[in-house]
């Protein structure tokens, strides 16, 4: 059974109570976790709290060896947690294995700062004063992490908090806990010690929750939907907690009239039916250009048709399961809906009926024309291989019905104009845009996040990350001896 891992130990609830982590291609049973109640989520603050003292005081480079150390074993370990990561929530194995790398790069990437997180020293307006900043980690973190990255996300989150002086409680989905199980594992044998960071399985009601209000908890930083986001924030109000919020996309594909159109038509499948289109970054809207509609529609219908889905291990599929039953009921649901609303199915539109569906939560990879703007296709986050095409007459246009949705996380544009990229890039109202490449492969190393209802103003990834998980203290050292008065004297 995979236990919490609570100061130091694996232990099982006291709830007695188990629940399952299956496979969604095949119903597989891969194991069986113990359910955790607010009684774990309290002694896991405990210890995190104990321990905060000792890792704030260890020198932050000693902090990031455990880093560099847990980087290693999971370039070692690539294939085996790539594998278990298809396995456990269905994206192919050579996206499972980019999952892991981009896991790898952020914990890299973080145990650099161990040796970097830079303050400012600026000078001061009196003479014989010294004035710098310093960051300070904020107190014990609560990270509760999505399923479609299950290793990537959670190194967003831990890995910038553990190498900044926090401590740690960690609630993964219930879809993907035996990989986190294994992260933990990784960082309890890279010589993480005890209390450090601490790991509670269950869902979210009653243990997210419990996280969540928490008052030993200083900071949540969660990734998931917005609707979640939207009731964590509130739940975190009482306690004045810090909440970092990584939440929905309704992301854009941008095709202008002077696109490379194959390139385009790479892009698009690849950022819509990618990960079964389960990423915050997927493209479920594709903004053509009158004049390219009906080729680039031509195209794309076409290559839709040639993707096999299928078990993400076998080398021959390009589409895995989405996640679970209700995610598949979900997206079936907004095809109803797109329907209803007038879009035109224009291939996919179901749930996958041929041989070797029927064990898995296979959808077709959908495909809606004649798409407006304000339907709710167009509006809402599907989060399944749903994408909705959307005709304008210019780039004014295109770039006005990208920017009015509630969300704002990715963008891209498709053009051979530099001066239309540019204009986009200035005009896109999103976290991250895109020129000539779809909507997905954010890099660790800038941020990543975005406007609306995607974000709540906090940024993930690169150095921003770390402005989440530290506290600034601004110093000021007065060795002139006397009174001096700051605006005053002169
Ligand atoms: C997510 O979908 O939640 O750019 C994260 C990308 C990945 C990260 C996606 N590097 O699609």
């Amino acid at each position: 059974m995979y236990k919490n891992y609570i100061n130091g130990k694996w232990t099982e609830s006291k709830s007695g109570e188990t629940f399952l982590s299956g496979n969604p291609a095949n119903g597989e049973t891969l194991g069986e976790l113990t359910r955790s109640t607010a009684q774990d989520v309290e002694e896991a603050v405990n210890a995190a709290r104990q321990a905060f003292d000792a890792w704030r005081k260890t020198p932050a480079p000693r902090r990031a060896e455990v880093l560099f150390r847990a980087g290693q074993a999971m370039v070692e370990r690539k294939d085996e947690l790539g594998r278990l990561l298809t396995r456990e929530m269905g994206k192919v194995l050579p996206e499972a294995l980019g999952d892991i790398q981009e896991g790898i790069d952020m914990t890299f990437y973080m145990a650099g700062e161990g040796r970097r997180l830079f303050g400012e020293t600026v000078p001061a307006e009196l003479p014989n004063k010294f004035a710098m900043s310093v960051r300070e980690p904020v107190g014990v973190v609560g990270a509760i992490t999505p399923w479609n990255f299950p290793f990537a996300i959670p190194t967003w989150k831990l890995m910038p908090a553990l190498v900044a002086g926090n401590t740690v409680v960690f609630k993964p989905s219930s879809e993907t806990s035996i990989l986190a199980a294994t992260l933990v594992q990784i960082m309890e044998e890279a010589g993480l010690p005890p209390g450090v960071l601490n790991l509670v399985l269950g869902p979210g009601d009653p243990v997210g929750d419990a996280v969540v209000e928490h008052p030993g908890i200083n900071l949540i930083s969660f990734t998931g939907s917005t609707d979640v986001g939207r009731s964590i924030m509130a739940k975190a109000a009482p306690s004045l907690k810090r909440v970092s919020l990584e939440m929905g996309g309704k992301n854009a594909i941008l095709v202008m009239e002077d696109a490379n159109l194959d390139l385009a038509l790479e892009g698009i499948i690849w950022s819509a039916f990618g990960t079964s289109g389960q990423r915050c970054t997927a493209a479920s809207r594709i903004i053509m250009h009158r004049s390219v509609r009906q080729s680039l529609t031509a195209m794309m219908v076409d290559r839709v048709r040639g993707l096999r889905l299928g078990d993400g291990l076998l080398p021959t599929t390009d589409m895995g399961p989405v996640v679970n039953r209700s995610q598949l009921e979900k997206v079936h649901r907004y095809t109803q809906i797109g329907l209803k609303e007038g879009a035109k199915l224009l291939s996919g539109g179901d749930i996958c009926g041929r041989d070797g569906c029927e064990r898995g939560f296979f959808y077709l990879p959908t495909i809606f024309d004649d798409v407006i703007p304000s339907m709710r296709i167009a509006q809402e986050e599907i989060f399944g291989p749903t994408t909705a095409i959307i005709t304008v007459d210019s780039l004014e246009e295109a770039v006005r019905v990208n920017n009015d949705t509630g969300f704002g996380l990715v963008a891209s544009i498709y053009t051979s104009d530099v001066n239309k990229a540019f204009t986009a890039m200035r005009d896109l109202s999103v976290g991250i845009v895109y020129v000539n490449a779809g909507t997905i492969g954010a890099e660790i190393q800038l941020p990543f996040g975005g406007r609306r209802g995607t974000s709540n103003g906090h940024r993930e990834a690169g150095q921003a990350a770390l402005d989440v998980y530290t506290e600034w203290k601004s110093i000021y050292v007065d060795y002139s001896g006397r009174l001096q008065r700051a605006q005053i004297d002169v």
